[in-house]
């Protein structure tokens, strides 16, 4: 073997074991890894959502709380982090500060939200204004064959969903629940504008008789997968008696289609 052969041979060595601890390295370190991650997202006492590696869940079985009971969860009020504490759950979640021997139960309000998860996941800031510019708005009632002559829900949520650095408009309209009744149909929306293109989210349109319909808006918004992207939770309340749904969607891009996903809701 000539001298140029074996160093040939010495350098592609080298660069053979430098790829593999590359790619250890950086496999190791990856903060989100699908087939073990596992995520908890408590929408006060309306839903709990898990996440276990590969799917998520709408919890409602008394075993599966019973294995969320007494972990450390990150307890939001009004979008702003209020501590890390632990919860018990019998019908509805107790939130309690201090370790075993000292708990002290904290009060909050019926719609705070709490997470855990072996990653550091936390809310996104955002803001919820009425809708001024009604152009996107038309269109979307027009494509549904809608006319409404009055709308009880007219909001819209400006942020950067998929972390181009330019905010999207996320729409939430509904006529539900109005004071008396002039249509005999409801409708509840919710559908995202990017750059002039409109993008679905939610919609529900019956008539009147068969549904009351539900009023929609942002319950939360965090990247629970930690790709820069930001996934949705919006919540549809009903009259006070009735639960809260909640829906977490995510904007998804398979074979460069742009669309949300609908990825759990205790609907
Ligand atoms: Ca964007
Ligand atoms: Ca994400």
């Amino acid at each position: 073997m000539s001298k140029n052969k074996k160093i040939m041979i010495v350098m592609l060595i080298v660069l053979a074991v430098y790829a593999l601890i590359m790619f250890l390295v950086l496999g190791g370190t990856k903060k989100f890894k699908k087939s073990n991650t596992q995520i908890t997202i408590i929408m006060g006492d309306n839903a709990t959502f898990t996440y276990n590696g590969s799917f998520w869940t709408y919890v409602e079985l008394e075993t599966t709380f019973s294995k969320l009971n007494w972990l450390k969860y990150d307890v939001y009020e009004n979008n702003e982090l209020l501590g890390n504490y632990s919860m018990w759950h019998n019908d509805k979640w107790y939130i309690f500060d201090g370790d075993e021997e000292n708990r002290k139960p904290v009060t909050v309000t019926e719609d705070f939200i709490a997470l855990r998860a072996d990653h550091s996941i936390k809310l996104t800031p955002f803001e919820s204004n009425k809708i001024t510019d009604y152009s996107y708005v038309n269109a979307v009632l027009d494509s549904y064959g809608i006319q409404a002559s009055y709308l009880t829900v007219d909001q819209v949520v400006s942020i950067d969903i998929d972390n181009d650095s330019k905010d999207e408009n996320i729409y939430f309209i509904s006529n539900s629940l109005p004071m008396d009744n002039p249509e005999n149909f409801n409708f509840t929306i919710v559908f995202m504008e990017k750059q002039g293109e409109i993008y679905h989210i939610y919609a529900d349109i019956q008539e009147m008789e068969n549904s009351d319909g539900c009023k929609p808006f942002m319950r939360a918004v965090l990247d629970y997968d930690l790709d820069g992207e930001q996934e949705i939770i919006f919540a549809c309340g009903g009259l006070s008696a009735r639960k809260e749904k909640d829906y977490i969607y995510k904007f998804n891009h398979n074979n460069s289609v742009d669309e949300f996903k609908l990825i759990v809701s205790n609907q």
